[in-house]
């Protein structure tokens, strides 16, 4: 769906650049008594990267049902189309994460040079042994890489291996590995040999990682097993990581832990730790539910980038999350859902550089609890959205991502363009 970008922009900026540039100068002059050069943050925002998920950009679902919208992306190219948009108007999302098999190209040089004319990459792999693919030899109802037949892990292992030679042809630099191991009764799995298996199919996976890839894992308490999960939580994770070397690492998916959970201090430790990973953004209220990142808890979103902007500062060792959005867009456009998201996430990020740290270091020496916290709300209570939005300007972004999307109505064309049979359903995504 062809779209004027530029005309649409700039009509904008003729609208409301005015008045942002009032709000930036303004914003700019209170800073500058802080001791902060707004140009300096404002290009730590431009440099900010979150990769979005291929298979983000289709309406997802629940367990009780999905409501697809009009316009959903019928193949991996369609869905780079959308990527592109996303990228187009808020200049932070060069990078997509596939997942395999649901967004396997045939022909992945040719997917790989189409993402590349329109400015994106595709950075990393994520495998599926979680549900069955057409045609398959050996079933994953009661596990893949943890299953007690060696011949279902032997599968779930020669589907990563695929995974990462395809990565290879597509100029991906990592390799995510997705489970749903676990069990659904108490004592179904005898849970430590359960383990065992994992890490030696890991371990399989891990030997065959292309030079300079990374490999992640993501621990998740729950879901699809209800009752024990074999990466169960971050203490796994990192045991694991450990267990296969100095190329695996762990991930935080936002939605993957108990309510209440810390997730700033698993954060810190992992960092502290050497073995995190990166980042999977959404929000959370009871548990995995994929909500849009920064939309229940931006505090907490600030709170973890204070941490990670607090490891660039000091430049900790080894330090280079990787950093991605995997939500379930359910009742929302999810083109501006990731959009919004990722504007939320880098939002997070620039709060987090604005962290008077000195300042917080006195505090912390001196046990001044109070003002420690109060360092941190005043970074948090700065609104950088002028910031956001010249950066985004500078690189002919939109200075409103969302409100020049719905203007140049590309959703309404790609309902003519793409016109879809009825899928009914449930289904996470
Ligand atoms: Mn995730």
């Amino acid at each position: 769906m062809a779209v004027a970008w530029d005309e649409l922009i700039e009509r904008e900026w003729r609208r409301s650049g005015p008045a942002l540039q009032e709000d930036y100068d303004h914003l700019g002059r209170q800073l500058k008594r802080r001791g902060v050069d707004i140009a300096a943050i404002e290009a730590r925002a431009a440099a900010f990267v979150v990769a979005v998920p291929s298979w983000g950009v289709a309406t997802g679902g629940t367990r009780f049902a999905r409501f697809a919208g009009p316009g959903e992306p019928r193949n991996v190219f369609e869905k780079i189309d959308d990527c592109h948009v996303i990228n187009r108007l808020c200049c932070v999302t060069p990078d997509i994460s596939l997942h395999i098999p649901w967004d396997e190209p045939d022909d992945p040089a040719a997917l790989r040079s189409f993402a590349a004319v329109r400015g994106l990459t595709l950075g990393t792999t994520n495998s599926n042994t979680f549900e069955d693919q057409p045609g398959q030899a050996h079933s994953y109802k009661f596990g893949s890489l943890s299953h007690t037949e060696a011949a279902v892990r032997e599968q779930a292992i020669a589907h990563n291996l695929h995974c990462m030679t395809l990565g290879e042809r597509l100029g991906a630099r990592a390799h995510s590995v997705w489970i749903g191991d676990g069990g659904n009764f108490p004592g179904q799995q005898h849970v430590r040999r359960a383990l065992d298996r994992y890490l030696g199919s890991l371990h399989a996976i891990y030997d065959a990682l292309p030079p300079g890839w990374r490999l992640f894992i993501e621990h998740k308490l729950y879901e699809p097993a209800f009752y024990s999960t074999v990466l169960n939580d971050w203490g796994v994770s990192y045991h694991c990581a450990r267990e296969l070397g100095p190329r695996a690492f762990s991930l935080v998916d936002f939605g993957h832990h108990a309510p209440n959970v810390n997730i700033e201090m698993i954060v810190a430790r992992l960092i502290q730790f050497g073995k995190l990973g990166g980042f999977h953004f959404n929000d959370s209220q009871y548990g995995d539910d994929d909500l849009d990142a920064g939309s229940i808890k931006p505090f907490q979103l600030f709170l973890v980038f204070n941490e990670l902007v607090a490891a660039e500062a000091e430049g900790v060792a080894g330090f280079d999350p990787c950093y991605m959005l995997d939500q379930s867009h359910n009742v929302t456009d999810p083109l501006e859902s990731l959009m919004a998201s990722a504007v939320e996430v880098q939002r997070a990020y620039v709060q987090a550089c604005l962290v008077d740290r000195e300042a917080l270091d006195a505090y912390q020496e001196r046990n001044d609890a109070l003002m420690s916290l109060a360092t941190l709300k005043q970074a948090f209570t700065t609104d950088v959205a002028p910031i956001l939005a010249m950066a985004r300007r500078a690189r002919g972004g939109a200075i409103d991502p969302v409100a020049v999307y719905r203007e140049s109505r590309y959703r309404q064309g790609l309902a003519t363009e793409r016109p879809a049979p009825l899928r009914r359903g449930a289904g996470i995504v």
